[in-house]
Protein backbone atom coordinates (compact mmCIF):
# COMPACT_ATOMS: atom_id res chain seq x y z
CA UNK A 1 0.00 0.00 0.00
CA UNK A 2 2.01 3.10 1.27
CA UNK A 3 3.84 4.67 3.89
CA UNK A 4 1.06 6.08 6.01
CA UNK A 5 1.14 4.78 9.55
CA UNK A 6 -2.45 3.37 11.15
CA UNK A 7 -2.28 3.76 14.87
CA UNK A 8 -4.38 1.39 16.37
CA UNK A 9 -5.40 0.69 20.17
CA UNK A 10 -5.20 -3.10 20.95
CA UNK A 11 -8.19 -3.60 23.37
CA UNK A 12 -6.80 -6.78 26.33
CA UNK A 13 -10.04 -9.04 26.36
CA UNK A 14 -9.03 -11.08 29.34
CA UNK A 15 -10.48 -15.10 28.66
CA UNK A 16 -12.38 -16.27 30.83
CA UNK A 17 -13.05 -18.88 29.89
CA UNK A 18 -11.28 -21.42 27.30
CA UNK A 19 -13.60 -23.45 24.65
CA UNK A 20 -12.77 -27.39 25.52
CA UNK A 21 -10.22 -27.61 22.39
CA UNK A 22 -8.16 -25.00 23.81
CA UNK A 23 -8.21 -26.15 27.27
CA UNK A 24 -6.68 -29.45 26.31
CA UNK A 25 -3.77 -28.08 23.28
CA UNK A 26 -2.85 -25.75 26.34
CA UNK A 27 -2.63 -28.04 29.15
CA UNK A 28 0.91 -27.74 31.23
CA UNK A 29 1.63 -24.54 28.50
CA UNK A 30 1.25 -21.78 30.83
CA UNK A 31 0.58 -21.28 34.17
CA UNK A 32 -2.39 -22.42 36.26
CA UNK A 33 -3.06 -18.81 37.37
CA UNK A 34 -2.01 -17.37 33.79
CA UNK A 35 -3.76 -14.25 32.48
CA UNK A 36 -4.54 -14.82 28.98
CA UNK A 37 -5.81 -11.14 26.26
CA UNK A 38 -6.80 -11.77 22.66
CA UNK A 39 -6.24 -8.47 21.97
CA UNK A 40 -8.16 -7.30 18.92
CA UNK A 41 -6.75 -3.99 17.05
CA UNK A 42 -9.21 -0.90 16.64
CA UNK A 43 -9.52 2.50 14.53
CA UNK A 44 -12.13 3.36 16.75
CA UNK A 45 -11.77 2.62 20.31
CA UNK A 46 -15.01 4.80 21.13
CA UNK A 47 -17.17 2.13 19.82
CA UNK A 48 -15.91 -0.37 22.65
CA UNK A 49 -18.70 0.09 24.55
CA UNK A 50 -20.84 -1.77 21.86
CA UNK A 51 -18.85 -4.77 21.77
CA UNK A 52 -21.01 -7.84 21.08
CA UNK A 53 -18.47 -10.66 20.09
CA UNK A 54 -14.97 -11.41 18.99
CA UNK A 55 -13.83 -12.01 15.36
CA UNK A 56 -11.37 -15.14 14.52
CA UNK A 57 -10.41 -16.57 11.45
CA UNK A 58 -10.71 -19.76 11.55
CA UNK A 59 -7.84 -20.48 8.84
CA UNK A 60 -5.34 -18.12 11.08
CA UNK A 61 -2.70 -19.96 12.91
CA UNK A 62 -1.96 -17.83 16.14
CA UNK A 63 0.20 -17.91 19.06
CA UNK A 64 0.27 -17.46 22.85
CA UNK A 65 2.84 -15.08 23.50
CA UNK A 66 4.20 -14.29 26.62
CA UNK A 67 4.47 -10.43 27.80
CA UNK A 68 5.17 -10.65 31.30
CA UNK A 69 5.71 -13.87 34.10
CA UNK A 70 1.58 -14.03 34.06
CA UNK A 71 0.36 -12.43 31.36
CA UNK A 72 0.12 -13.94 28.15
CA UNK A 73 -1.36 -12.42 24.66
CA UNK A 74 -2.84 -14.39 21.81
CA UNK A 75 -2.29 -12.84 18.33
CA UNK A 76 -0.45 -13.33 14.93
CA UNK A 77 2.69 -14.25 15.11
CA UNK A 78 3.41 -11.01 13.10
CA UNK A 79 1.26 -8.69 15.13
CA UNK A 80 3.91 -10.21 18.18
CA UNK A 81 7.05 -9.35 16.25
CA UNK A 82 5.63 -6.00 15.39
CA UNK A 83 4.80 -5.55 19.17
CA UNK A 84 8.49 -6.98 20.14
CA UNK A 85 9.83 -3.72 18.62
CA UNK A 86 7.01 -1.37 20.50
CA UNK A 87 8.53 -2.16 23.70
CA UNK A 88 5.37 -4.55 24.94
CA UNK A 89 7.61 -7.21 25.13
CA UNK A 90 10.14 -7.72 28.79
CA UNK A 91 13.03 -7.95 25.66
CA UNK A 92 13.77 -5.76 22.72
CA UNK A 93 12.71 -7.62 19.41
CA UNK A 94 11.89 -10.58 21.37
CA UNK A 95 8.46 -12.61 21.73
CA UNK A 96 8.38 -15.96 23.08
CA UNK A 97 5.58 -18.17 22.26
CA UNK A 98 4.84 -20.54 24.24
CA UNK A 99 1.55 -22.25 21.94
CA UNK A 100 0.04 -22.44 18.74
CA UNK A 101 -3.40 -22.04 18.10
CA UNK A 102 -5.86 -22.49 15.19
CA UNK A 103 -8.53 -19.67 15.36
CA UNK A 104 -10.75 -22.53 14.81
CA UNK A 105 -9.63 -24.16 17.76
CA UNK A 106 -10.46 -21.00 19.97
CA UNK A 107 -14.01 -20.39 18.37
CA UNK A 108 -16.57 -20.90 21.72
CA UNK A 109 -14.60 -19.27 24.20
CA UNK A 110 -15.34 -16.57 26.11
CA UNK A 111 -13.84 -13.02 26.68
CA UNK A 112 -14.17 -10.14 28.79
CA UNK A 113 -14.52 -6.88 26.58
CA UNK A 114 -13.41 -3.48 28.52
CA UNK A 115 -15.94 -1.03 28.75
CA UNK A 116 -18.51 -2.97 27.13
CA UNK A 117 -22.27 -3.01 28.09
CA UNK A 118 -21.96 -6.80 27.45
CA UNK A 119 -19.31 -8.05 30.01
CA UNK A 120 -18.38 -11.12 28.11
CA UNK A 121 -18.88 -11.94 24.51
CA UNK A 122 -18.30 -14.88 22.62
CA UNK A 123 -15.37 -15.85 19.94
CA UNK A 124 -16.82 -16.30 16.96
CA UNK A 125 -15.45 -17.09 12.82
CA UNK A 126 -14.96 -14.16 10.32
CA UNK A 127 -13.26 -15.44 7.14
CA UNK A 128 -12.29 -12.35 5.71
CA UNK A 129 -9.77 -11.22 8.71
CA UNK A 130 -6.66 -10.54 7.18
CA UNK A 131 -3.28 -12.00 8.41
CA UNK A 132 -1.38 -8.93 7.47
CA UNK A 133 -3.23 -6.63 9.25
CA UNK A 134 -3.19 -5.20 13.11
CA UNK A 135 -3.32 -8.99 14.96
CA UNK A 136 -5.89 -10.82 13.53
CA UNK A 137 -8.45 -10.33 15.98
CA UNK A 138 -11.45 -8.25 15.81
CA UNK A 139 -13.73 -6.53 18.06
CA UNK A 140 -16.97 -6.85 16.92
CA UNK A 141 -19.46 -3.51 16.79
CA UNK A 142 -22.15 -4.44 15.01
CA UNK A 143 -24.23 -0.59 15.73
CA UNK A 144 -21.45 0.97 14.23
CA UNK A 145 -19.06 -1.40 11.75
CA UNK A 146 -21.53 -2.67 8.42
CA UNK A 147 -18.51 -5.51 8.36
CA UNK A 148 -19.31 -6.64 11.95
CA UNK A 149 -22.71 -5.86 11.28
CA UNK A 150 -23.42 -8.57 8.22
CA UNK A 151 -21.70 -10.85 9.86
CA UNK A 152 -23.31 -10.96 12.91
CA UNK A 153 -26.52 -11.90 10.95
CA UNK A 154 -25.03 -14.25 8.69
CA UNK A 155 -23.70 -16.25 12.02
CA UNK A 156 -27.19 -16.40 13.55
CA UNK A 157 -28.69 -17.02 10.27
CA UNK A 158 -26.08 -20.28 9.90
CA UNK A 159 -24.71 -20.96 13.09
CA UNK A 160 -24.70 -24.56 12.15
CA UNK A 161 -22.77 -24.02 9.09
CA UNK A 162 -20.39 -22.13 10.96
CA UNK A 163 -19.94 -24.58 13.43
CA UNK A 164 -21.24 -21.99 16.52
CA UNK A 165 -24.36 -21.90 18.44
CA UNK A 166 -26.61 -19.32 17.59
CA UNK A 167 -27.27 -17.70 20.89
CA UNK A 168 -23.72 -17.01 21.39
CA UNK A 169 -24.48 -13.74 18.63
CA UNK A 170 -26.79 -11.53 20.70
CA UNK A 171 -28.74 -10.03 18.09
CA UNK A 172 -30.18 -6.88 20.33
CA UNK A 173 -27.18 -4.51 18.85
CA UNK A 174 -26.51 -1.70 21.47
CA UNK A 175 -26.58 1.98 20.61
CA UNK A 176 -23.68 3.73 21.17
CA UNK A 177 -23.65 7.01 18.82
CA UNK A 178 -26.04 9.11 17.33
CA UNK A 179 -26.10 10.60 13.63
CA UNK A 180 -28.10 13.15 11.64
CA UNK A 181 -30.50 11.24 9.36
CA UNK A 182 -29.32 7.66 10.16
CA UNK A 183 -30.69 7.65 13.64
CA UNK A 184 -28.44 5.41 16.45
CA UNK A 185 -27.55 2.36 14.72
CA UNK A 186 -25.34 3.11 11.65
CA UNK A 187 -24.34 -0.14 10.69
CA UNK A 188 -27.70 -1.37 10.39
CA UNK A 189 -29.51 1.07 8.63
CA UNK A 190 -27.01 1.60 5.83
CA UNK A 191 -27.04 -1.91 5.17
CA UNK A 192 -30.94 -1.72 5.10
CA UNK A 193 -30.70 0.97 2.64
CA UNK A 194 -28.36 -0.20 0.34
CA UNK A 195 -29.90 -3.83 0.61
CA UNK A 196 -26.58 -5.60 2.08
CA UNK A 197 -27.61 -8.83 3.50
CA UNK A 198 -24.03 -10.75 2.77
CA UNK A 199 -20.75 -10.32 3.72
CA UNK A 200 -19.72 -10.50 0.32
CA UNK A 201 -21.87 -7.58 -0.99
CA UNK A 202 -20.23 -5.66 -3.32
CA UNK A 203 -22.01 -2.67 -1.81
CA UNK A 204 -19.97 -3.58 1.29
CA UNK A 205 -16.85 -1.07 1.03
CA UNK A 206 -19.11 1.66 0.13
CA UNK A 207 -21.60 1.08 3.27
CA UNK A 208 -18.07 0.88 5.02
CA UNK A 209 -17.08 4.47 3.86
CA UNK A 210 -20.01 6.13 4.22
CA UNK A 211 -20.37 4.81 8.38
CA UNK A 212 -16.66 5.41 9.35
CA UNK A 213 -17.08 8.91 7.62
CA UNK A 214 -20.66 10.18 9.22
CA UNK A 215 -20.12 8.34 12.25
CA UNK A 216 -16.73 9.84 12.92
CA UNK A 217 -17.32 13.25 11.43
CA UNK A 218 -20.99 13.90 12.60
CA UNK A 219 -21.67 11.07 15.07
CA UNK A 220 -22.63 12.32 18.82
CA UNK A 221 -22.12 9.81 21.91
CA UNK A 222 -24.83 8.08 23.48
CA UNK A 223 -23.30 6.18 25.95
CA UNK A 224 -20.30 6.38 28.64
CA UNK A 225 -18.45 8.93 30.52
CA UNK A 226 -18.63 10.90 27.72
CA UNK A 227 -21.85 10.71 26.41
CA UNK A 228 -23.13 14.03 24.79
CA UNK A 229 -19.51 14.52 23.16
CA UNK A 230 -18.41 14.42 19.40
CA UNK A 231 -17.26 11.35 18.95
CA UNK A 232 -14.11 12.95 17.02
CA UNK A 233 -13.62 14.13 20.84
CA UNK A 234 -14.41 11.23 22.28
CA UNK A 235 -12.10 9.12 20.65
CA UNK A 236 -9.18 10.19 22.27
CA UNK A 237 -10.19 10.46 25.46
CA UNK A 238 -11.95 6.52 25.41
CA UNK A 239 -8.38 5.95 24.40
CA UNK A 240 -6.03 7.24 26.64
CA UNK A 241 -9.04 6.17 29.23
CA UNK A 242 -8.41 2.58 28.17
CA UNK A 243 -4.96 3.06 27.96
CA UNK A 244 -5.06 4.42 31.42
CA UNK A 245 -6.70 1.50 33.25
CA UNK A 246 -4.15 -0.74 31.39
CA UNK A 247 -7.02 -2.00 29.40
CA UNK A 248 -5.08 -1.43 25.85
CA UNK A 249 -1.90 -0.58 24.34
CA UNK A 250 -1.19 2.11 21.99
CA UNK A 251 0.14 0.35 18.61
CA UNK A 252 1.40 1.50 15.22
CA UNK A 253 1.84 -0.26 11.96
B1 LIG B 1 -12.45 -1.46 13.42
P1 LIG B 1 -7.77 -0.64 8.32
CL1 LIG B 1 -17.05 0.14 14.89
N1 LIG B 1 -8.67 -7.95 9.08
O1 LIG B 1 -12.76 -1.59 14.85
C1 LIG B 1 -9.82 -7.28 8.79
N2 LIG B 1 -10.29 -6.24 9.52
C2 LIG B 1 -9.55 -5.84 10.57
C3 LIG B 1 -8.32 -6.48 10.92
C4 LIG B 1 -7.90 -7.59 10.12
N3 LIG B 1 -6.76 -8.26 10.40
N4 LIG B 1 -7.82 -5.90 12.01
C5 LIG B 1 -8.69 -4.90 12.34
N5 LIG B 1 -9.73 -4.87 11.48
C6 LIG B 1 -10.91 -3.97 11.46
C7 LIG B 1 -14.16 -1.26 15.15
C8 LIG B 1 -14.62 -0.59 13.91
C9 LIG B 1 -13.67 -0.66 12.91
C10 LIG B 1 -15.83 0.08 13.69
C11 LIG B 1 -16.04 0.68 12.48
C12 LIG B 1 -15.09 0.60 11.46
C13 LIG B 1 -13.89 -0.07 11.68
C14 LIG B 1 -14.94 -2.51 15.50
N6 LIG B 1 -14.73 -3.59 14.61
O2 LIG B 1 -12.92 -0.18 10.73
O3 LIG B 1 -7.81 -1.43 7.07
C15 LIG B 1 -11.11 -3.22 12.75
O4 LIG B 1 -12.45 -2.79 12.87
C16 LIG B 1 -13.20 0.36 9.44
C17 LIG B 1 -11.97 0.33 8.57
O5 LIG B 1 -6.47 -0.72 9.06
C18 LIG B 1 -10.30 -1.94 12.61
O6 LIG B 1 -11.12 -0.92 13.23
O7 LIG B 1 -8.27 0.74 8.05
C19 LIG B 1 -10.22 -1.76 11.12
O8 LIG B 1 -10.66 -2.98 10.49
C20 LIG B 1 -8.81 -1.47 10.62
O9 LIG B 1 -8.86 -1.37 9.22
Amino acid sequence: ESVRVQEYTIIKCKVVQWSERTQNILSGKIPDDANVFMVPATLRPETMYGQTNLFVSPSITYGVFRVSEKDFFFMTNRAARNLAFQGIFPEWGNFPKVAELNGYDVIGSVVNAPMSQLQNVYVVPMDTIKEDKGTGVVTSVPSDSPDDYTMTIELSKKADYYGIRAEWVPLDILPIIDTPGYGNLIAPTLCKNMRINTPKSSQLPEAKEQAYKIGFYQGKMLVGEFSGKPVQEAKNLVRQSLLDTNDAIAYCE
